[in-house]
């Protein structure tokens, strides 16, 4: 049986750079293995019509090497899917590293063998692995969520999830579609498919707050400046709590008249961009402060969508402004003001069940030629649990997990020795820009492989008293946060059936947590247990 000292699943922006790590810094025996046939991860799989980063291009990749973020030009302001996988094979090609990877293999199994200290791996293709080291590469938002409707298996035209884009054109052209789900997905999707299908109805559940992305060329000097700075940046992101280059204002809402405020808020909507919320401190922390902020945006909506009664299904907000995760869109609000689309509120017209030939509401029967599920994801937990994890002692993952993750920096699992997560629940991941987590991730892994390398040792994984503490930890922050103000928020396992319902990631933001993770690292791992 063929045995590595690391495999890590997943081929996407975390599981190149930790391959990269492995074999070419720690001289470690490394295969990746890859469920799909390239690379690229999320940007493989999201190839839906208007998939687009919301992070910024210039902060968006890898800042380790220098030739690397150098030798690359970001030609707009928020990449588009097609670039970021253009840029990570870019990468690839610098590292050389496609030939460590196995392509088309699902993991199916992963258990624990404690008498050898190995883990052996299982994939869908009949290939059995062993390795010293399991990491876990495979992104926080991989595993799709198509809701379990009834009818859906009777449905005679054909469906998409937005997360499983087919390779192979979707002829959207003159169709008449259904769209379900109004999140960071179905926003981007509306407006480009918009333009040249016959008639789209959007099925909305929950209002969504939504910025002007203002996406734009860039030009030469911007270009020059971003690579001029490229220190400058790398420094920066690692010091904002969400990895990006804006950080919070230090001014409250409350500080100015309605005019001045009004002002201030203006000026950020024009500029667009996640940093929206920073424009004032207060926004994201207080509930009468996040007010005033939600109030503007839903005068901006109110101001665009001609049709009052569709305006007012688009701003009837049941959450604070951030608490679900903050979206950007290119003409969303405009669109409804096209005759061809139309806006179903899910609230009090529920889809009763998907027929034949469309979808059938309390109130109406839809005939549809396609239906695209923007529905999101078994965000965090899902892409884990599906790995059929078994550690020391049989114990299962999904036994473990079942009332809630339990990890430690969300980097690893009491009782899983030598399983590593990279984007784990428990850590910032989706509340930042998940290149910047991912380089703490990788390389705070790699130290730790580099440490028990140099000190000879077998196994590390943290102590079950460790987890329970970071446990508290989150619930501690996340509780004194407005992201508990959101009634259904994936953020907290609220979307999917059945999942425990705690907030998943850490959030307390980057800086803080790298801090922890970089004293852990300094104390040589005295929370863990190390033989
Ligand atoms: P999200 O943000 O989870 O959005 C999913 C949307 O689908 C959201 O509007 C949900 O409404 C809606 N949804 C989910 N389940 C249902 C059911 N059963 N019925 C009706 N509507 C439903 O996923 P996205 O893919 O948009 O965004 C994830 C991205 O965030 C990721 O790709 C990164 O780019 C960042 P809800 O609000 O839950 O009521």
């Amino acid at each position: 049986m063929l045995q590595f000292d690391s495999i890590i699943i997943g081929a996407g922006i975390s599981g190149l750079y930790q391959l990269h790590k492995c074999r070419d810094e720690l001289n470690l025996k490394t295969l990746a293995i890859e469920e799909g046939s390239d690379i690229g991860g999320t940007w493989f799989w999201n190839r839906y019509p208007g998939a687009r980063c919301d992070s910024e291009s210039h902060t968006y990749g890898y800042t380790f090497s220098e030739k690397i973020y150098k030798n690359w030009t970001w030609k707009e302001k928020y990449p588009k899917q097609n670039t970021i996988l253009k840029y990570l094979k870019y990468v690839e090609k610098k590292l050389d590293l496609k030939k460590d990877i196995l392509f088309n293999n699902k993991i199916t199994s992963a258990k624990y063998l404690e008498r050898k200290n190995l883990w052996l791996i299982k994939t869908n293709k009949n290939k059995v692995l062993l390795c010293k080291y399991l990491i876990c590469a495979v992104g926080s938002l991989s595993s799709a969520n198509i809701p379990k409707i009834k009818g859906l298996n009777t449905y005679e035209g054909k469906y998409y999830h937005t997360g499983r884009w087919p390779k192979k054109k979707v002829n959207l052209k003159n169709k008449v579609v259904a769209q379900i789900g109004t999140g960071s997905s179905g926003i981007q999707v509306a407006p480009t498919i918009a333009k040249k299908v016959k008639k789209l109805v959007i099925f909305q559940r929950t209002p969504n707050y939504s910025i002007p992305a203002r996406n734009k060329k860039l030009t030469k000097e911007i270009i020059n400046k971003y690579l001029k700075n490229y220190k400058k940046i790398k420094n920066l992101i690692k010091k904002t709590p969400g990895g990006h280059t804006f950080n919070f204002s230090s001014r409250s809402v409350f500080d100015f008249n309605k005019i001045e405020r009004n002002k201030i808020f203006e000026e950020a909507w024009l500029k667009g961009s996640l940093a929206f919320r920073a424009c004032f401190g207060d926004i994201t922390k207080k509930l009468d402060a996040n007010k005033k902020a939600s109030n503007f945006i839903k005068e901006k909506i109110l101001n665009t969508v001609k049709d009052k009664k569709v305006a007012e299904i688009l701003t009837n907000f049941d959450h604070p402004f951030t608490s679900k995760r903050p979206t950007l869109n290119t003409n969303y609000y405009e669109i409804f003001n096209k005759d061809n689309v139309e806006l179903i509120d899910l609230k009090t017209n529920p889809i009763i069940k998907i027929t034949k030939k469309g979808i059938k509401t309390k109130y109406n029967e839809f005939f549809f030629d396609k239906i695209i599920f923007a529905t999101g994801y078994d965000a965090l937990t899902g892409p884990l649990l599906s790995l059929n994890l078994v550690g020391k002692k049989n114990i299962k993952l999904k036994k473990l997990w079942s009332k809630s993750p339990k990890t430690y920096l969300g980097l690893m699992i009491p009782n899983f020795p030598n399983l590593f997560i990279i984007q784990g629940p428990g850590s910032p991941s989706v509340l930042t820009n998940v290149p910047v987590q991912i380089e703490q991730h990788v390389e705070w892994i790699t130290n730790c492989l580099n440490f028990l390398n140099k000190k000879n040792k077998k196994t590390i994984e943290p102590t079950i008293s460790s987890a329970k503490r970071w446990s508290a930890e989150i619930k501690k922050l996340a509780d004194a946060s407005l992201f508990m103000k959101a009634k259904i928020s994936w953020y907290k396992g609220d979307n999917i059936p059945g999942k425990p319902k705690v907030f998943i990631p850490y959030p307390g933001g980057l800086p803080r947590y790298r801090n922890i993770c970089n004293k852990v690292e300094k104390n040589q791992y005295k929370e863990f247990l190390i033989k």
